[in-house]
């Protein structure tokens, strides 16, 4: 099957939107190493893999239905942030700007009867509901850790142990 040109433009811009997610992330993880946050510098490190690993699923799946994924040209993203509560307040808020785009892909989808891009996208859905209640998770415990003098030691032991969870969830995926 071959997609439309809308179709493909779309899913092009997509392609740039997971790109600067991924470069956005990057800058967050640095710039929490360069505070001592280890933990939340590895989170944001792993999120920023995971964004790469959804833009490469758009260039696999443009090649499969014969359209031509373009790579992008990224806008250098921000590299200084006020405090990690911030961080982690404009992660959530980017996701759900991503999840609306995605809605959108879905909605162009569903309007020109593209099933097989309506069906790839449906990872995509929910991979965002995922994504958005995590981060709905760290800005709770966040929350609850507060602004006390040792916030930032608890909230990086708090994105420790959301590490180590995620990455035994993967072994035990391997594994499986
Ligand atoms: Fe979390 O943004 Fe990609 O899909």
């Amino acid at each position: 099957m071959m997609i439309s040109k809308k179709m493909e433009e779309a899913l092009n811009q997509q392609i740039a939107f997971e790109g600067y997610a991924s470069f956005l992330y990057l800058s967050m993880a640095t710039w929490c190493d360069h505070k001592g946050l280890q933990g939340c510098a590895k989170f944001l490190q792993r999120q920023s893999e995971e964004e790469r690993m959804h833009m490469m699923k758009i260039f696999e799946y443009l090649s499969d239905v014969d359209g031509f994924a373009k790579t992008p040209g990224i806008s250098e993203p921000p590299h200084e942030f006020k405090t990690v509560q911030e961080v982690f307040q404009s992660v959530y808020e980017h996701e759900k700007k991503v999840t609306q785009s995605i809605n959108k892909l879905v909605a162009l989808a569903n309007k020109e009867d593209d099933y097989a891009t309506q069906t790839f996208l449906q990872w995509y859905v929910n991979e965002q509901r995922e994504e958005e209640a995590q981060m709905r998770t760290v800005l709770d415990r966040i929350t609850l850790i507060g602004d006390g003098p040792q916030s930032l030691y608890f909230i990086d032991k708090e994105m420790e142990a959301l590490n180590k969870a995620a990455e035994a969830a993967e072994s035990a995926g391997e594994e499986a």
